[in-house]
């Protein structure tokens, strides 16, 4: 069989990272390669429900999905993770839990202001009006990934020309 590794996806809250998770997930299903998701909807309702936003909720967050993340590489799985993770910090620790040769940073690099106008959830707008805090981009930071594997600007690039990329990443990663 193929190789398992990780595709970590991060970015701002609506960069897009759902999206362009979901449509990898059916370009690899259709070239025979099955994947396992992970994101705030099976993580943060259930495994991680007990955790908020602050910057140690976060941290706790992040590792355990990560430490789950390895536990599927190590049975075979190729996952695919979409959160935040804000911090170069909580990044580095996630890529040492999986381990350098199995995991692939997808930097989702959506300007705020567009994160910020599409407002999907309006979460935003919440906390802009202090509704909410913690809020990432607006009153947590988000220190933007130096050295991705892959960069994607969902503003200046059509979806398909960046999942286009990224498979391409993931075929020369895996030889195939
Ligand atoms: C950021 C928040 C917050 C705060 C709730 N800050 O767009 P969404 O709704 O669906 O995705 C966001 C999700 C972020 O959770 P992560 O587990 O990815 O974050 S982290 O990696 O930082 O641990 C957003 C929603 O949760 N959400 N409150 N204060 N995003």
């Amino acid at each position: 069989g193929h190789k398992s590794f990780v595709l970590w996806f991060t970015g701002l809250s609506g960069s897009g990272k759902s999206t362009l998770a979901n449509m990898v997930e059916k370009r690899l299903y259709d070239i025979g390669i099955h994947t396992f998701s992970l994101d705030g909807d099976n993580i943060r309702g259930g495994l991680n429900k007990n955790l908020g936003f602050s910057r140690e909720d976060r941290e706790e967050n992040l590792r355990r999905i990560a430490e789950v993340a390895k536990l599927f590489v190590d049975s075979g799985n190729v996952v695919i993770a979409s959160f935040i993770s804000p911090l170069a910090s909580d990044r580095n620790f996630i890529r040492e839990i999986i381990g350098e040769k199995d995991f692939l940073e997808v930097y989702v690099n959506t300007p705020l202001e567009v994160c910020e106008s599409r407002d999907v959830k309006g979460l935003y707008k919440k906390a802009r009006s202090g509704e909410i805090t913690n809020f990432t981009g607006i009153d947590a930071p988000y220190e933007p990934p130096i050295n991705p594997s892959i960069e994607v600007k969902t503003n200046i690039e059509d979806a398909e020309e960046s999942v286009s990329r990224i498979i391409s990443l993931i075929k020369s990663k895996l030889e195939i």
